[in-house]
């Protein structure tokens, strides 16, 4: 009914597995993987599905999951026992024990672990095939972008790095891969698992605190191994950044300094990780980044017209979450001026977005914004520091 058509030209796929989405971390933890299900109901409710090639995806095998985790690792996350079941009482020393970081409160056991990480793996990696095989020119994986997840290691409620996966199955066939992560954490797993390869670049933008904000790296001159002799030297980007920054302050570091890294890197793909946690209003995000300032950059990295995938990542207020990938899916169709502001009256748990517009002002979200901590002179330092890093690379 709005007249959603297939753009020309070029091809985009949503992957998704609504199996996932039923997922439970826990009654009050932050991660809801609800917020996919409230996501897809405002692509549906535009008409978007019609533009896209819609895959339910299947759940990635253990095979594939080794492609990166340590075997042992994926065992003991195939195996453990969910945490509501009564702990081994005659074993007191086993009792509280936390094993690959599994079972604290940040990554909890729960029900059907297993099967709620291979399924989230599953719509990145497939992603990456549908990229690679030239099947899609956008492949968009909302239920992916878990960041955090190291080799052997669960971290920051990532059990599984499906970017990882995804990259690693690009690299196949694409000789340079750029990693783009707008999630207001560090991408600390993404940046570990090639730190040692100039054949991907990581460029992370997050909220900086050493002391006070998880994970704690991504400083300024965290820029890859520092040896020069590593070919993984300068090809890690760190965008630190202070409470409350804007759009319009996002926007110009985002194109700043992606536009040059285009010209030094030449990427033949791009790995977009879109963590909705940067917008204002979220439970644990500290920026002032609205749904536009948000979408742009999707926007300006698909004008570069290089094959890229979309990843989901953070987003602790599932209304904003849906909000924001709904209008980035509008985006990567290009049907972002044809779909109408007001939410659809028919759309399905309509109730949940309080503000009926896909736009609500900083005012609507927080009543009074955040105060911003971003001066002008140390975004310039920063954009300044990242074109000096870009001198070694490339050419
Ligand atoms: C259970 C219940 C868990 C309530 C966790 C916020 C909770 C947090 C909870 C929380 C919370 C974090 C740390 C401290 C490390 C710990 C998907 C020394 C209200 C990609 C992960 C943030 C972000 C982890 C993930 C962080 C992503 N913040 N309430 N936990 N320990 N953990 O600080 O990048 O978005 O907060
Ligand atoms: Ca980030
Ligand atoms: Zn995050």
């Amino acid at each position: 009914e709005y007249n959603i058509v297939r753009p020309k030209g070029y091809t985009v796929s949503y992957h998704a597995s609504p199996e996932m989405e039923k997922h439970h971390f826990g009654q009050t933890h932050p991660m809801k993987p609800w917020r996919l299900t409230l996501t897809k109901s405002l692509v549906t409710s535009y008409g978007m599905p019609f533009a896209m090639d819609n895959y339910n995806t299947r759940p990635a095998t253990y095979e594939e999951l080794k492609s990166f985790h340590a075997s042992d690792y994926l065992d003991y996350l195939a195996t453990a026992p969910p945490e509501d079941q009564p702990r081994d009482i005659d074993n007191p020393e086993k009792a509280g024990e936390v094993k690959f970081n599994l079972g604290g409160s940040d990554c909890p056991l729960f029900h059907g672990l297993y099967d709620y990480c291979s399924m989230s793996a599953g719509t990145s990696v497939d992603a990456a095939r549908k990229i690679c095989n030239g099947q899609s020119d956008i492949a968009i994986a909302w239920g992916g972008g878990l960041h955090h997840a190291k080799r052997s290691e669960a971290s920051g409620f990532c059990y599984i790095n499906d970017i990882v996966l995804g990259i690693l199955q690009l690299l196949r066939c694409y000789p340079r891969v750029l990693y783009i992560d707008i999630d207001v954490h560090h991408g600390d797993g993404v940046e570990e698992a090639f730190f040692s390869t100039d054949r991907v670049m990581t460029v992370s933008f997050h909220k900086y605190h050493p002391d006070t904000f998880f994970p704690g790296t991504g400083g300024l001159d965290d820029n890859g191994p520092k040896s020069e002799h590593n070919p993984g030297a300068h090809h890690a980007i760190n965008v630190p950044l202070n409470d409350g920054i804007t759009d319009e302050q996002y926007s110009w570091l985002f194109e700043s300094i992606i536009g040059k890294i285009n010209e030094h890197f030449r990427p033949s793909a791009i790995a977009l990780q879109c963590g909705a946690d940067s917008l204002a209003g979220d439970r644990l995000g500290r920026f002032n980044l609205q749904v536009q300032g948000h979408g742009a950059c999707v926007e300006y990295c698909k004008k570069l017209g290089i094959p890229m995938i979309i990843f989901g990542g953070g987003g602790y207020t599932p209304r904003n979450v849906a909000r924001a990938w709904a209008h980035e899916t509008s985006i990567a169709i290009g049907c972002q001026n044809k779909i109408p502001e007001e939410i659809p009256q028919h759309t399905p748990w309509r109730e949940h977005f309080i503000h009926d517009t896909l736009f609500p002002t900083l005012e609507q979200i927080l009543g009074e914004p955040r105060a911003n901590r971003n001066t002008p002179k140390r975004l310039q330092e920063i954009v300044q520091h990242v074109h000096e890093q870009l001198r070694f690379v490339g050419h």
